[in-house]
This record gives structure tokens, C-alpha cells and sequence, in this order.
């Protein structure tokens, strides 16, 4: 954090989370081209919005990965030792996981969301319905290290990610990811992993912008919460919404674009734009199995499993820490 940001956080009394977004904010708004961190879409609003895009008609992901954690949850509990300790990395909405403890004998459920409050919401929610479940919540930033609950020390680890939140990541990144979740889990672990497919381009395109306008909602209230939380003055009229398929890179870019010239002060800084400026705010990638079985294999987890749907838009994997 640059010594600027430090004694504004000071001055403007904010916490350590608020802290960290001031930051990231000021030092992506002031990169060319501008960019936001897609990690800073989930505010309340932003994830009660990203509730209505999973129920979209043009957004297939969520409903897909639904259908093949339903169509195979047999299989994919057989990849689940017996009194094993189920981690989630990051904690949504829990009807994914329900399918899973519907189906296997878990020893115990740790879900691990930097949100302490949602998380113990649903925590609670889970112990209501699974009386005979141990639930240990873990409030922690799950791209980085943290530490198990002393309380599973001895059970077979199985992460679960679902979501094809790895295709929010940088392949850098995602990489990282997948090496710092083997290290977490532990010898002999295994993870099951939802990743996002290639597929036809209009396809992907529509996904990216409904007709509705809710993803537009869920892209700009990253100004907003600017505004709200950094005291910032975005005028969000005066940017729209666009996601393109990048083909060469193999992602959907989602970017925020300014619709005139004109200056946003954040923090005591000022940021100009030009009339069709972008701040580009998320990355999603989209991988073939080849692509994804590659990138397993370099970041320490060799492949048992993968399922798909019939159509081949979304793909389920069961994977094992190799030695
Ligand atoms: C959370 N993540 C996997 C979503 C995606 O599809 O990349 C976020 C999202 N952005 C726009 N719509 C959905």
C-alpha cells in the first residue's frame, strides 16, 4: 500500500478490509488501461445481483453444473472417501453442496468465505438441515494460506470449488490457486471442480449480456460501492456495460466504458477519462479439458474423473494430489 493510501485510511477511519479495496482501487485506476478487481463485485448488492444472473435463461453455467452435480452425484461420491472433511472454497448460496451431502458420508463440512457473517449464516442453515453434520467455518481469504480446523486433523481431505470461479483467475493465478488449495488440503487429498467450457461464441456473448441488463447492474455497482465505501463521485450514467469474447485468449472481458470525457475523484484522487475509455473489471475464462487437464497436471493434482452435460457446456473433475 503506497504511503498516500495509508494516511488517507487514517484520516477517513478505514478498516482493514476498506483499507485494501482503497488501495487496489486507486493503484488499478491509475494503470493503462484502467482496470477494477473482479474480487470486488461482492458487496450485499453485488451478490444479491449475481443471485439473479445465476437465473438467468441466457446464463447456462450455474444451472448446468446443478444439473451434472445432480445427474452424477453417485459417481462423484464415490471419489469422496468415507468420514471425510469437506472444504468449499468460497461459500455461495449452499444448494451445490447439499447435492453432495445428500449423497456422501462426510465426517464434517468447512466451508471458508472472507464474509464471517454470510458464512455463518449458512453455516447454520446447513446444521439445521444436517443435525448430524460437524460444521466448521473458517472466515479466510481462500487464495491465500490459511489453516484447517484442528477438529479434522485426522480425516481424508476433499476440497470442493465449484462455480468455475478458477475462471475468474489469471492462468498465473489459477495455477497458484490449485498448488496453495494442495498444500492446504494435504497429502492424498482430492478435489472436485467446476470449470467453465469453450463454446459456440454467441453463446457466450449472450450470457455476458442479458437482455434484461442484470450483468450491466452487477458491472457497474463496482462504482457504486466505490462511491458508497470510498466516499468516490463515479456518475454511473455516464459508463456502460460491455463483454466481449476474446478468442486468441479464450475468455469473456468484461469492461465498464465511459461515455464522455470527464474526472472521478476517489479518495482525494483524480481519474480522467476519455469518451469510450474502458476499466477493464473481470476476466472469465473459458477452457477446453485438454486445456483445464493441463493445467491440473502442472499445478500438483493428477485427473480421476471429469463429467460433463450432453451438450458439453460445463465440465465437473475429480482430481487427487499427486506426489
Ligand atoms: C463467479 N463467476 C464464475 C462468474 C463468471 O461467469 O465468470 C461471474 C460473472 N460475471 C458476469 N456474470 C457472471
Amino acid at each position: 500500500m503506497n504511503v498516500h493510501v495509508a494516511a488517507l485510511a487514517k484520516s477517513h477511519r478505514l478498516d482493514q478490509q476498506t483499507t485494501a479495496f482503497a488501495s487496489d482501487v486507486i493503484d488499478d485506476l491509475s494503470q493503462t488501461p484502467k482496470r477494477l478487481s473482479p474480487k470486488y463485485f461482492y458487496d450485499a448488492k453485488g451478490s444479491e445481483l449475481f443471485e439473479q444472473i445465476t437465473l438467468l435463461p441466457e446464463y447456462y453455467p450455474t444451472r448446468t453444473e446443478l444439473s451434472i452435480l445432480r445427474d452424477q452425484s453417485g459417481a462423484i461420491s464415490e471419489m469422496v472417501p468415507k468420514g471425510a472433511a469437506l472444504v468449499e472454497f468460497g461459500a455461495g448460496a449452499t444448494t451445490k453442496v447439499r447435492l453432495l451431502l445428500n449423497e456422501c458420508a462426510l465426517g464434517a463440512y468447512v466451508p471458508v468465505d472472507i464474509s464471517g457473517d454470510f458464512l455463518q449464516s449458512q453455516a447454520d442453515a446447513l446444521r439445521k438441515d444436517f443435525p448430524a453434520l460437524d460444521v466448521y467455518p473458517v472466515t479466510a481469504d481462500f487464495t491465500t494460506s490459511f489453516a484447517l480446523p484442528e477438529a479434522i486433523g485426522s480425516m481424508a481431505k476433499v476440497g470442493f470449488f465449484p462455480g468455475s470461479t478458477l475462471g475468474n483467475f489469471e492462468p498465473h493465478e489459477a495455477c497458484a490457486f490449485l498448488r496453495s488449495a494442495r498444500d492446504i488440503l494435504g497429502q492424498g487429498a482430492r478435489l472436485v471442480i467446476g470449470v467453465d467450457l469453450e463454446k459456440d461464441e454467441s453463446v457466450l456473448y449472450k450470457a455476458y449480456n442479458d437482455a434484461a441488463g442484470v450483468t450491466a447492474r452487477f458491472n457497474l455497482n463496482i462504482l457504486n460501492r466505490i462511491n458508497r465505501e470510498l466516499g468516490g463521485n463515479f456518475d454511473t450514467s455516464a459508463f456502460t456495460h460491455r463483454a466481449i469474447y476474446n478468442r486468441d485468449r479464450h475468455r469473456i472481458e468484461m469492461y465498464l466504458i465511459s461515455g464522455k470525457a470527464q474526472t472521478v475523484r476517489v479518495l482525494g484522487h483524480s481519474f480522467s477519462f476519455r469518451p469510450g475509455e474502458t476499466i477493464h473489471t473481470e476476466s472469465s475464462y473459458k477452457y477446453s479439458l485438454e486445456r483445464f487437464r493441463a493445467l491440473a497436471r502442472a499445478s500438483g493434482w493428477a485427473l480421476l474423473e471429469s463429467w460433463t452435460d450432453e451438450a458439453s457446456m460445463f465440465s465437473v473433475h475429480a482430481l487427487v494430489a499427486s506426489d
